[in-house]
């Protein structure tokens, strides 16, 4: 594992470009043109339930690095849990873990992720590269779309693995725009496609938190049967509201996450 907070996010940083060539262009679009100035206010990963590669076995890395976990999220319909940690530097990006309570799937997806799981090496879980360390498995074009039929979730999983689904800029830290709106309005002069489940704009102020996001690229994965482009990563835009203390809120919302969830949804 990481001892450097910053290596880890670095690595995590990289292999997102890799398949989300979009980001670059919203860093151009809402920062200035230098580098770095675009500050994230979180990151995310998924995973499944499964003993072996569970949530908490990724949350490890981040618990190394010095994280402390901070809430916990439930997703009845899409059948995910999540918790999110937090840096005691508030600069570091906040992390939001999910996994898939297999269990609760069709003995047909559960058969088709043990299988995946099986084929992940024990010692690869402890790398220091494992968050970033993609797909550990061969799944067919065929498999990939039978997931899809049941878990959107368990389909992208199959086909990207161990990465950052999504940075998220803080639209706290920008300069050029106050307001989630304005934020929207300039991706969409720009041809970004949002994710419109549930609305542009999840949340407000009253919840504390404001989100917005992309919807995915198209990358290409290498199938057991070939190469096909299908969903990969997104970019998120959170506005967070000061609690009555005066402090930022810094959790997350269950009813605004499950749509963020739809970003890696087919166009
Ligand atoms: C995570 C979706 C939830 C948020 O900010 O509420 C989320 C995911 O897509 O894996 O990122
Ligand atoms: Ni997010």
């Amino acid at each position: 594992m990481h001892t450097d907070v910053n290596a880890l996010f670095e690595n995590l940083w990289d292999n997102y470009l890799s398949v989300t060539p979009s980001a670059v262009k919203v860093h151009e679009l809402l920062g200035s043109t230098q580098k770095d100035d675009v500050i994230n206010d979180h990151i995310a990963l998924r995973t499944f339930n499964h003993e072996k590669i569970g949530l908490e076995k990724l949350a490890a890395h981040f618990l190394a690095v010095g994280y402390k976990e901070c809430g916990e999220y439930h997703f009845e319909a899409k059948k995910l849990y999540a918790k999110h940690f937090e840096h005691s530097d508030p600069k570091q990006p906040k992390v939001f873990i999910s996994e898939l309570l297999v269990e609760q799937c069709s003995e047909e997806l559960q058969t088709i992720v043990n299988d995946m799981v099986a084929q992940i090496d024990e010692n690869a879980v402890t790398a220091d590269n494992f968050l970033y360390s993609g797909t550990h498995w061969q799944v067919s074009s065929d498999t990939y779309k039978k997931l899809l039929a049941e878990s959107e979730y368990a389909a992208w999983m199959s086909a990207w693995g161990y990465r950052a689904n999504h940075f998220t800029v803080s639209i706290n830290e920008l300069a050029k725009f106050d307001d989630i709106e304005s934020v929207n309005q300039a991706l969409k002069d720009a041809g970004f496609a949002l994710n419109t489940s549930g609305g542009e704009i999840k949340g407000s102020p009253e919840v504390l938190l404001e989100q917005s996001s992309t919807l995915a690229d198209d990358s290409e994965v290498e199938f057991s049967d070939g190469v096909v482009a299908v969903p990969s990563c997104f970019y998120e835009f959170a506005l967070r509201y000061e609690k009555p203390d005066g402090e930022l809120y810094t959790g997350f919302v269950a009813a605004s996450a499950d749509k963020i969830f739809e970003s890696t949804n087919a166009r």
